[in-house]
């Protein structure tokens, strides 16, 4: 059985043993890993993140691996690729406010509840999202911080960008730690005289903004009654129509910008001619959040396959009405910065990022035009499988899940449905990857199931994952290899009561 609803409680072991598991697991890390101050664990007394201390519970499942992580700050380091993508987005808004220092610890009700998160959401599970506690959690994205900055109301347009923290896979463009950018723009209804007078106000903005000759891809209707709806209660068709033209309008012209950029990077590096670089094509397609309606996902083709760049959507009229602006109607965007300064400067993985190696950083310079960043090194790959059987269980097994895919359920909706409830998964593939975090971080460059198959007479599921490890900082040898790879095969059958084939 294959499917994809993390709604999952899968912290099978103990609070107390996992903490266990985790500090002996910290204890034996064997490569690099960035060292950080802004936090420390400890089981008995706590998180302390950011000079602030946080009882731990039950719900506790943010390891050792992920706090190292935490406090780099990429997003406004100077010179950071990360941060020069995120200015350049933030110059295609200059009217906007950016706030670029909220931090990364929030409430359940900041992530979830202020957004109309149902209670099931598949987002809120322990699998997907890192918990302080059962009331605390490391955010899953920048819209936590959207009624709160709604509710300030201190300019039309703002952006939010901000270090964000999911279980996910683990592939070249998912990393748990990444950067996202928010941005919304409302309009005061107050200050038309009629719903007519507001959509012709919005759509005479649309003018001013800047044309595109780019080739979009938009079969969809402005709305749809079923898969993407209008809030009928809310706004008028010509309402939402208006605000949705004038978000695409805005976010196509952001990527044009980017690509432009891109492309003359690449050109300067001689590799304009017959480079890698396909003419930009693009495409809008159908998503769901809880926090906006109607709502899509921008697409944009990379290296042959369709890239999810953002999600984004007509905001939901009652979180505005909750943050205390319930006259203002507008859009919402939210951006993953990784992906867009992948595109932006040919860096072909996402674990680069975080290099503290001057072969990498040397290679950025905000005040100079974007170049192309230049490989300085491909250490070979080593895979190796893992094959087991699960536990026997009636439980659902979640696996396969959307690493590369596009239009993914994810830790902050983006499902092109509303999620449906389900019951508690017997194994999360979610947990696999955090096994394999915490064993062998950052020289792992890929986990991908290759097979899966149910005994016909027994009933019992097989899986099979192949973990490919590379270092980007140096050749691993078939010991290292090896003995990440035995940790990580004696972890599943400490954790999950695998039997390994
Ligand atoms: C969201 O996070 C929504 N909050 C976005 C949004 C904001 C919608 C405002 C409507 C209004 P999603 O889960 O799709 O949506 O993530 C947004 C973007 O973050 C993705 O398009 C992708 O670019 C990036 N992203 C998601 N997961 C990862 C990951 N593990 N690694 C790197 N980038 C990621
Ligand atoms: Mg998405």
């Amino acid at each position: 059985m294959i499917l994809r609803n993390p709604n999952a409680l899968i912290w099978a072991l103990s609070a107390g043993l996992r903490w266990h598991v985790r500090r002996s697991t910290r204890l034996t890390l064997r490569l690099s890993r960035q060292s950080s101050t802004a936090t420390t664990s400890n089981a008995d007394h706590g998180l302390t993140i950011d000079g602030n201390t946080y009882a731990t519970d039950s719900w506790t499942n943010v390891p050792p691996s992920i706090l190292a992580q935490y406090g780099r700050r990429l997003h406004i380091q100077p010179n950071h690729p990360i941060s020069i993508t995120r200015k350049l987005i933030e110059s295609r808004f200059p009217a906007f406010q950016n706030r670029n220092e909220l931090p990364a610890v929030v409430t359940v009700d900041q992530n979830f509840d202020s957004l109309g998160f149902t209670q099931d959401h598949p987002g809120r599970s322990r699998t997907d999202t890192y918990y302080i506690n059962k009331d605390t959690l490391l955010r899953t994205h920048t819209s936590a911080h959207e009624v709160d900055v709604f509710r300030d109301n201190a300019s039309d347009g703002y952006t939010i960008s901000a270090d964000v923290y999911r279980r996910d896979a683990v592939d070249r463009s998912h990393y748990p730690v990444f950067h996202q950018m928010e941005g919304a723009l409302t309009w005061d209804r107050n200050a038309s005289s009629s719903s007519e007078d507001l959509a012709e106000t919005i759509m005479s903005s649309l003018k001013k903004l800047p044309k595109h000759d780019l080739v979009v891809e938009d079969p969809n209707p402005p709305f749809h009654e079923e898969r993407n709806p209008l809030q009928t209660k809310y706004h008028t068709p010509e309402e939402a129509k208006a605000v949705a033209a004038h978000l695409k309008r805005s976010l196509e012209d952001m990527v044009v910008t980017i690509f432009a950029a891109a492309d003359k990077a690449l050109a300067a590096s001689g590799q304009g001619a017959q480079g890698e670089q396909e003419p930009l094509k693009v495409r809008w397609v159908e998503a769901f959040f809880p926090h906006t309606s109607p709502s899509w996902e921008l697409e944009v083709w990379w290296r042959g396959d369709w890239l999810e760049v953002l999600g984004c959507g007509v905001i939901d009229q009652p979180l505005l009405n909750r943050a205390g602006v319930s006259s203002r109607v507008g859009w919402a965007f939210g951006i993953g910065l990784e992906r867009i300064a992948m595109l932006l400067f040919g860096i072909p993985d996402i674990r680069l990022f975080w290099s503290k190696d001057q072969r990498f950083l040397s290679q950025f310079d905000e005040s100079q035009p974007i170049r192309r960043f230049q490989p300085f090194s491909k250490y070979p790959a080593a895979p190796r499988d893992v094959a087991f059987w699960l536990p026997k269980s009636d439980g659902p097994v979640v696996v396969d899940t959307p690493a590369s895919k596009t239009s993914a359920p994810s830790a902050a909706g983006g499902q092109v449905t509303e999620p449906m409830s389900s019951e508690t998964p017997s194994f999360h593939e979610n947990d696999l990857m955090e096994v394999v975090r915490n064993a062998a971080g950052d020289a792992v460059e890929d986990v991908s199931l290759i097979d899966s198959f149910k005994h016909p007479k027994t009933g019992r599921q097989s899986l099979c994952y192949r973990v490919t490890y590379r270092s980007l900082e140096k050749t691993l040898t078939t010991e290292e290899a090896n003995e990440l790879h035995e940790q990580i095969r004696q972890e599943l059958v400490l954790k999950f009561g695998v039997e390994l084939r």
